[in-house]
């Protein structure tokens, strides 16, 4: 028996978590609402142990953001922006390929590549985007275009989902990012970004790109308006997506950033939610491989704790992050390698250097 998490109140969920029990909705809630951030950890540090043992991801990766034109524009975000904004930007793909060429003496085996809603790119576009960057880096893995773009795409081509995704993978798509999740509640849209696609229909693209053999993530933005059981039902919603696909890698919790958003009069999150996230996402997705503290989001510092919460991946060298640093994100648009290896060995961890699909490169011992 254990009595220190006996007397967190936590006893029942540590008997779950000992005997591989999934957790109900009640006991998330209980998680969330503990005072005792050390005794959730511990629970959390359980699971992310049997998982990865002390493993601790890291990729190189190079974000790039096409263009930030978006006929969404949800209140959380600072980056979409109308055409004739002045701070609207689109990239041809011969500039797209540029910044791919700038890094080809950088070990970078991923390219991130995400943009806005553009309300009159052709659909021909992305496909060269895909070929374009396949032709300059062509051992690259591209993860591209989160569901939001993928539902927007097959409206553009007119053809179904999984027809669309087949046409994308055939000019170089091989997996798809977690963005634009957000929070699936339809209260929580409708007061954030009433123009995006629903919850339900995020989680139907995701599941028929697994179909089509595409791995994807999943992310939440928390730290807004959402209510603790919202966050809930949107980790069960995944958790239940996953049982049915089982093709999500990792969940990614990320923090609300709330400057030059239409929601500035917000706080930014705590480290207590920061870390309750990860640690609740962990006890609560039993069918996800991996947790991602998102080193850009909650800071290097934050994400190198998260580590004994819960997570067993801090993303990557990352490279010229836009998203967060147009809404006031204070970190660094980029992160050395050698400073993810030390912040994870400081941690008490092994550094493992891996590939999108987490076929692992290299182990730094
Ligand atoms: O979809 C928008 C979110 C996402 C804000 O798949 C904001 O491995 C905080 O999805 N404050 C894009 N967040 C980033 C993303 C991501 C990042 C890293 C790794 C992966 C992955 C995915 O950022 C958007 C939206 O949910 N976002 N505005 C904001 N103000």
């Amino acid at each position: 028996m254990n009595t220190y998490i006996q007397k967190a109140g936590l006893g029942k969920i540590l008997e779950k978590v000992d005997a591989g029990e999934r957790l109900s909705l009640a006991d998330g809630l209980q998680l969330y609402q503990s005072q005792d951030i050390l005794a959730v950890g511990y629970l959390a540090n359980i699971v992310r142990n049997r998982q990865n043992g002390d493993n601790t991801y890291f990729i190189f990766n190079q974000h790039i953001n096409y263009s930030n034109i978006c006929s969404n524009l949800c209140k959380f975000c600072a980056f979409g922006r109308e055409k004739n904004s002045e701070l609207a930007f689109e990239m041809s793909v011969g500039e797209v390929k540029e910044k791919v060429r700038a890094r080809l003496a950088e070990p970078i085996s991923e390219i991130h590549m995400v943009g806005g809603i553009h309300p009159d790119l052709p659909f021909d576009y992305y496909l060269e985007l895909l070929r374009g960057i396949k032709e300059v880096r062509p051992e690259v893995h591209i993860q591209a275009f989160t569901c939001v773009e993928i539902a927007h795409l097959a409206q553009l081509c007119g053809k179904p989902v999984a027809e669309t995704l087949g046409l994308l993978q055939e000019a170089g798509l091989d997996s798809l990012p977690g963005g634009g999740a957000e929070v699936f509640s339809p209260r929580i849209r409708q007061l954030t970004c009433e123009k995006k696609l629903s919850g339900s229909d995020w989680l139907e693209i995701a599941k028929t790109a697994h179909r089509q053999g595409l791995h994807s993530n999943a992310t939440m933005l928390y730290g807004h308006i959402e209510t603790l059981e919202e966050r809930l039902e949107h980790l069960a919603a995944l958790r239940e997506a996953q049982d049915e696909t089982n093709g999500f890698l990792a969940f990614i919790p990320l923090a609300f950033h709330p400057k030059n958003t239409g929601m500035s009069d917000l706080a930014k999150t705590t480290g207590i939610d920061d870390l309750k996230n990860i640690a609740v996402a962990r006890l609560f997705l039993d069918n996800f491989p991996h947790i991602k503290a998102y080193w850009v989001m909650i800071g290097p510092q934050m994400a190198q704790i998260a580590l004994s919460f819960g997570a067993d991946d801090m993303d990557g060298t990352v490279k010229e992050e836009v998203i967060t640093h147009m809404a006031g994100a204070e970190t660094e648009q980029a992160m050395g390698s050698a400073t993810l290896v030390r912040l994870i060995k400081e941690a008490g961890r092994i550094p493992v250097q891996r590939d999108t699909l987490y076929n692992v490169v290299h182990v730094h011992n």
